[in-house]
């Protein structure tokens, strides 16, 4: 299905909820429990008392601000070379998508792309530290839903991102707060959102729609709102911002690997008039290696619940994820 890929956001009904809270530091068998609950029912929810040192999260934070603030000349030095890692603005993908947003992409077990001069916050060794301690939270959080779903071989999941050639990758993004923004030029490039007084407020599309392709994604952003998600009946949802918690969402491959139990949710980032402040959010995407065959563990499937897609490699996927939109769904080219 292609959809629209709108830079700018007319008004929409905005429905309020409240994620899911998930507090590893309760007994193990209520943690497992709430997971798989909210991972069926929403694919998304906030984990607390998650064991990331405050420490790692504020220098990966601090160095990353210190990146985006450094001159565009500068950035671009970081720009990809051959691949799609390093740094990137406005543009999303290789097919045309644009937010406003400015970003960087790393190899999560390379951090590879072209050097970053002028580097003192140590943005590589931070995001090296930062990679490990998410990476690890991310496999605690696959085995308690393996575990939870009562799968017998609890590392089925998190066995795929802790491999050497896992593909996970890190994605650094800064929602610049737009200093211009006012009332002259609102009618400009962008459809006026809510009219409210004192001042017009206005929506534009940060990063586009879409679902997230690999298995797992562990989100942190600082206290700036735009994360939405897309509810069953097809309304958006702000996520509230909680800088002490990591949200976490179901991505494509675990959607196919829970054999459609676990659900791989539509969300998007948009960035308001009325924020004064840069939104900044840190994404690990969890993902297997390139030759990792895609298949759910023999007790999702059922007479009751047949197998719901072919088998097929990472590869195969990533592929057809690049190939299409930011905003297209993939999973439906892989049903049985
Ligand atoms: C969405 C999730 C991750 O940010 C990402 C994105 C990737 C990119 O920015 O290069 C994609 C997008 C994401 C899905 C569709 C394709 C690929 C942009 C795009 C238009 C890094 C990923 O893995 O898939």
């Amino acid at each position: 299905m292609v959809v629209a890929s709108p830079t700018s956001i007319q008004n929409e009904k905005i429905q309020p909820f409240e994620l899911p809270i998930i507090d590893l530091a309760e007994e193990r068998s209520i943690v497992m429990k709430n997971i798989v609950k909210a991972s069926e029912e929403f694919g998304f929810f906030n984990v607390i008392n998650h064991g990331v040192s405050n420490d790692t999260i504020t220098k990966m934070e601090e160095a990353g601000f210190d990146f985006f603030a450094k001159p565009v000349e500068q950035k671009k030095l970081a720009m990809p070379i051959g691949d799609s890692f390093g740094y990137g603005s406005k543009n999303i993908g290789i097919n045309g998508d644009m937010g406003e947003i400015e970003y960087l992409l790393f190899n999560a077990s390379t951090q590879l792309f072209r050097t970053i001069s002028n580097d003192p916050s140590n943005l590589r060794s931070r995001a090296s530290e930062y990679t490990d301690a998410v990476m690890n939270l991310a496999c605690e959080i696959l085995e308690l839903m393996a575990e939870g779903m009562g799968v017998p071989d609890t590392l089925c999941f998190s066995r795929f991102i802790r491999e050497v050639e896992s593909d996970s990758i890190l994605r650094l993004n800064h929602y610049p707060h737009d200093h211009n923004n006012n009332i002259l030029n609102i009618n400009k490039d962008c459809d006026i959102g809510t009219h409210n007084s004192p001042s017009y407020n206005y929506t534009k599309v940060g990063f586009g729609e879409h679902s997230d392709p690999q298995i797992l994604t562990i989100l942190r952003s600082n206290d700036v709102d735009g994360l939405q998600i897309s509810l069953q009946d097809g309304q958006w949802s702000p996520v509230t911002p909680d800088p002490s918690a990591f949200c976490v969402n179901v991505g494509d491959l675990l959607e196919v690997m829970t054999n459609g139990r676990f659900v791989s949710v539509r969300h998007r980032v948009v960035t308001n008039s009325y924020n004064n402040k840069s939104r900044m959010s840190i994404a690990y995407f969890g993902a297997p290696p390139l030759n990792a065959c895609i298949v759910a563990p023999p007790l999702m499937v059922t007479p009751e619940r047949p197998s719901l897609f072919r088998p097929f490699t990472w590869a195969e996927y990533k592929k057809a994820t690049y190939s299409l939109r930011l905003g297209d769904t993939r999973i439906h080219l892989f049903r049985n």
